[in-house]
């Protein structure tokens, strides 16, 4: 072959690899900007709703403002609810007496906003002549805007009988202090002692809430449940309508339950502890048991009242 055609030849093939070179670059280009900015879609994470989401979907708040509310109460919707703990989620769970975590319906109810107070108290005394609270010459626990304590279950449902109303059960108490979701305290799943008042120093005379023994009735709202209800965890604990049962949860029925028949213990249930006790009972799960005619330092109450059905 002649040089020249060789030189020739040679250029041919140069200038064909450029283009298949240009050719490749510009299919590359064209590949990598398909869909201009785009970028490769990340799958995004979809949470599965569970029964636990589901609740949460409460019933429509408009029926609030068609129900008429008893003064000094709130109102809580029908519906299911969370009701124990679930100890993966709330390592202060006690095994004993808050397993399973179940679901639990309720009729809708009313349920005091406030603990009852020693002024509401003196009320019925002076009305019924009914004993007074074996605290209520004592000034620690005698002030009128303080719960009133020294109060034997009876004498408590003697009460909210005067008033028409009558204990909550344990179901309504839980439901009416944590709301639907399971919560651990009213307000959410982050523990802040201003919220509540409990013996924060550990020691039976914590005050760093602000108060070394119970508070007025109308005090920490900023821990409200999500229905409205105050000091539903702390301040003094509150009998409910309940025999106790330590394994009530497992035998429980569904809907409305009201505890077990009897109690052989003859020992009836509270809730949401007292400025006497710890961080570890300070919670909505917490369960506690008295004798029926035990009347102590730290037990108060508060009432309840079914709501009208709603068609
Ligand atoms: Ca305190
Ligand atoms: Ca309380």
């Amino acid at each position: 072959m002649h040089t020249s055609q060789l030189t020739h030849l040679t250029m041919k093939i140069q200038n064909k690899l450029k283009s298949l070179i240009c050719l490749l670059i510009l299919l590359m280009f064209v590949l990598s900007g398909c869909g201009g900015d785009e970028k490769i879609p990340v799958e995004e994470e979809v949470l599965e709703p569970t029964d636990e989401m589901e609740i949460l979907e409460e019933l429509p708040k408009e029926e609030e403002n068609t129900i008429d509310i008893p003064e000094g109460m709130v109102f809580v919707p029908a519906g299911d609810f969370l009701m124990g703990s679930d100890p993966d989620k709330d390592p202060m769970a006690d095994p004993l007496d808050e397993l399973p975590q179940h679901k639990v319906y309720l009729d809708a109810f009313f349920i005091d906003k406030f603990e009852v107070s020693n002024a509401d108290y003196s009320k019925f005394v002076a009305a019924t002549g009914h004993r007074n609270s074996i605290f209520w010459d004592n000034p620690k626990f005698n002030h009128p805007d303080q719960p009133v304590v020294g109060v034997t279950w009876g004498d408590a449902a003697a009460y909210a009988e005067w008033v028409g109303k009558r204990l909550p059960t344990e179901a309504e108490w839980e439901k009416a202090a944590r709301g639907t979701d399971g919560r651990i305290w009213p307000w959410g799943n982050e523990f802040d002692p201003t919220k509540c008042n409990f013996d924060d120093e550990g020691k039976f005379d914590g005050h760093l809430d602000g108060f070394a023994m119970a508070a007025p009735v109308d005090s920490f709202h900023q821990g409200a449940s999500p229905y409205g209800a105050v000091n539903m965890v702390g301040n003094v604990a509150e009998w409910v309508s309940d025999w106790f049962d330590t394994d009530y949860y497992s035998v429980s029925p569904k809907e409305n339950p009201k505890g077990p028949k009897t109690s052989g213990m003859g020992k009836k249930s509270w809730r949401g502890a007292s400025w006497f006790a710890g961080l570890d009972h300070m919670r909505c799960a917490f369960r506690e048991y008295d004798d029926i005619v035990a009347s102590g330092q730290i037990i108060g109450f508060r009432c309840a009242m079914d709501a009208p059905k709603v068609e």
